[in-house]
């Protein structure tokens, strides 16, 4: 008995732990979220009553056919009832039949292609951090809105992920705006997202969900669903380039930057005459705006100067990474290098991606 009452006790406190996650499915803040949802509470319910229904007759059962002191007699022994098998297949049978409806028809519901004034983002899935290319969104120069591991939609309208990968299957899954679906290399999968309007604000959470070896746990996704106006903002300033800094501590760093960190970041900036260039390699997060994003390092780091300085430092002290089996060449990129910089190359470099806002 007691240790029924410490069971009971343990799920009890279990689930008052519900009132605060960030990742949980069962707090959609999406039209897609709240038809996933709604199915889940159709089929919990089902089952919930079904549970029940055979506990409580297993239990009656035991309780009432119990064997009885002194009773020695051998119960009647029933081979077959056809009736009563006519019913327990009928019955299971309609129950799936009636979850099929509306199971069916939200899987047709999220698949099919969006529609209407739709937000396209482009997804490339890297080990072990996210890039999102908006292809519509255009700077005066041509070149798309481009950025890393933070995801701004806009509330109160569709945004549709036009998703693959660079390198492994990665999964991109933030509970309380959609399911969850695989990034493939090779091909091109879709998730469809409509945050609610009451969401816009919110900065949510997610993650990958397809192992994808070393950095896989660290490999998290912010997604900001901001108010339409904020969103406009937002992508606005986006398409700025960087300015090239022409005074302080930012020049040595920007030299740096050209030097060494542009053989796999890119940055679009402003030179001091005003030309507008992108520099660098696209190969790991654009840095464009990197002082624009609240964490780096797909997720795992606040982004302050301290930890820049850090991650500067020793990348791989921070994030389970191997770079040593970089291979540039053949394109493949498995985390960022320590390149051994001096402290004051670091502050300036810390410097400079800072005031890249
Ligand atoms: C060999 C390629 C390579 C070079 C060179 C390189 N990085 Fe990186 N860097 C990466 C990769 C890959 C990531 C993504 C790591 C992750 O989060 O898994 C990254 C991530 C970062 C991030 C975090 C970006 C974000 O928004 O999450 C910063 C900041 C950064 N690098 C700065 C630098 C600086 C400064 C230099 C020059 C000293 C540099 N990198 C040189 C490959 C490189
Ligand atoms: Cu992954």
């Amino acid at each position: 008995m007691r240790r029924i009452v410490s069971i009971v006790a343990l799920g009890l406190v279990l689930a008052s732990c519900s009132s605060n996650l960030p990742q949980s499915s069962l707090n959609p803040k999406s039209v897609e979220a709240q038809k996933i949802d709604g199915l889940w509470i159709l089929v919990f319910s089902i089952a919930t009553v079904i549970f029940f229904a055979v506990q409580i007759a297993l239990i009656v059962s035991i309780v009432r056919w119990r064997r009885r002191p002194g009773d020695d007699s051998e119960p009647k022994q029933t081979h077959g009832n056809t009736r009563l098998e006519i019913v327990w297949t009928i019955i299971p049978a309609v129950i799936l039949a009636v979850i099929a409806v509306p199971t069916l028809r939200t899987l047709f519901e999220l698949r099919a292609p969006a529609t209407g004034d739709v937000l396209r983002v482009k997804v490339t899935g890297h080990q072990w951090w996210w890039e999102f290319e908006y292809p519509d969104i255009v700077g005066p120069d041509g070149r798309p809105l481009i950025t890393a591991n933070e995801l701004h939609i806009p509330a109160g309208r569709t945004t549709e992920l036009e998703m693959t990968s660079a390198d492994v299957i990665h999964s991109f899954w933030v509970p309380p705006l959609a399911g969850k679906r695989d990034l493939v290399p090779g091909l091109t999968t879709y998730i469809k997202i409509t945050p609610l309007e009451s969401a816009a604000g919110e900065v949510i959470p997610g993650q990958c969900a397809e192992y994808c070896w070393l950095g896989h746990a660290d490999m998290r996704v912010k997604v900001h669903v901001d108010a339409p106006d904020d969103f406009e903002t937002w992508a606005a300033g986006q398409l700025e380039p960087a300015p090239v800094p022409t005074t302080g501590a930012a020049v040595g760093g920007f030299e740096t930057f050209s030097g060494v960190c542009a053989t796999c970041h890119q940055a679009n900036v402003r030179q001091p005459d005003g030309t507008v260039e992108t520099i660098g390699t696209a190969i790991g997060p654009d840095l464009t705006h990197f002082a624009s994003r609240d964490t780096f390092g797909a997720g795992i780091l606040e982004n302050t100067a301290e930890h820049l300085a850090a991650w500067i430092d020793d990348p791989s002290a921070l994030k389970p990474m191997a770079p040593e089996l970089n291979d540039l060449d053949r394109g493949r990129v498995l985390g960022m290098p320590d390149y051994g910089l001096d402290p004051d190359q670091i502050a300036e470099l810390v410097e400079l991606l800072e005031s890249w806002k």
